[in-house]
């Protein structure tokens, strides 16, 4: 039964990848329909941008934190774009790294000894090579085996993959710089309550401007999610509408945004980078238009970002606060004019 399972899986993520890779081909075609409308209204906004700050938005990495598409002519895309993006978070290095040490070889070898054992009952036991079959009905030493083989295999898979899972739902540290992701129909918003609640808006580039930009077209956005890398994030992801899905595949991340509820998640970027993802829950037609495109930045560069969008760190809210301490100046002035 479990050789079985184990086959059924590796049928379906066979099949899963054949219809992966046809996927782009399509979403391209209709994003060149769709998206062409926005294009004015989109090239307005991040004009706007590029002109408030010092602020100049990162020049993605070939291959680093985006999908490789098979058609292209690295050596390799083919094989690359097959399997998972290299991961740039300790709990994305771990998770690969139990697929590719792990599962993989497993599930290689099961299949190979089935498909083994099925070849050798066709070729030996047909009814022309062994006219007169046998009795035998029981066998206690095999039923032990196959038994107890299983049994071990899956505490293999089940300590790892037990791992993972608390190494998923670690709470982020109190010091975790917070970033709240907010899923509308269909673009996403970050806000930013740890730095004077900027808010950023992020819409998808038509493919021909993330093009022009050396980025990956149905991945690029105006204006992107910028974050510290290196620091704990504390990610908290909500919805304004219907349910939308936060992921970024290099980051091994991935939650639901729900409206009235606000999920979190630790999230620590090993190095600076733009990584691309997408809303991975069915939202409604433009689904596959609000892509989330996260550039992590050195601490003190993300220090100047939050500057250039008009925000303050965390140790200059003394600054922010002192226009509040004026808004209590009219009851002084009340206890003054009544002496
Ligand atoms: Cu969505």
């Amino acid at each position: 039964m479990h050789t079985r399972m184990k086959i059924a899986t590796l049928a379906a993520l066979a099949a899963f990848a054949a219809l992966f890779a046809q996927v782009p081909a399509v979403a391209q075609d209709a994003a060149a329909q769709a998206t062409a409308p926005d294009a004015g209204m989109i090239e307005a906004v991040s004009e706007a941008a590029a002109t408030e700050g010092s602020y100049t938005p990162m020049a993605p990495t070939k291959g680093k934190g985006m999908p490789t598409d098979p058609r292209s002519d690295e050596p390799g895309a083919m094989a690359k774009s097959l399997t998972f993006q290299d991961q740039y978070t300790d709990n994305g290095i771990y998770a690969l790294g139990m697929h590719d040490y792990i599962l993989l070889p497993v599930i290689t070898v099961i299949s190979l000894f089935v498909l083994g054992l099925l070849l050798y009952v066709i070729v030996r036991f047909n009814r022309r090579a062994n006219p007169v079959a046998s009795k035998t009905t029981h066998n206690t030493m095999i039923e032990v085996v196959w038994t107890i083989v299983p049994v071990i295999i899956l505490v293999v898979i089940a300590v790892p993959s037990i791992t993972l899972l608390a190494r998923q739902y670690e709470t982020p540290p109190a010091e975790a710089v917070t970033i709240k992701a907010t899923g509308y129909q269909w673009y996403w918003g970050y806000t930013y309550p740890d730095h004077g609640e900027i808010e950023v808006v992020s819409n998808m580039l038509p493919e021909d401007e993330a093009v022009r930009r050396g980025e990956p077209g149905q991945l690029a956005v105006d204006n992107r999610m910028v974050v510290p890398a290196g620091v704990p994030l504390r990610i908290q992801t909500t919805a304004s509408d219907v349910i939308h899905a936060f992921a970024v595949p290099s980051l091994w991340f991935k939650m639901d945004a729900v409206p009235g509820r606000l999920n979190e998640k630790l999230l620590t970027i090993k190095e600076p980078g733009v990584y691309y993802g997408q809303c991975s829950e069915l939202c409604g037609s433009r689904h596959a238009y609000m892509p989330i495109a996260i550039e992590a930045l050195p601490p003190e560069e993300f220090a100047a970002w939050v500057k250039a969008q008009g925000g303050s760190m965390p140790g200059e809210e003394a600054e922010a606060a002192a226009p509040a301490s004026e808004e209590a100046a009219p009851e002084q002035v009340a206890l003054l004019t009544a002496r």
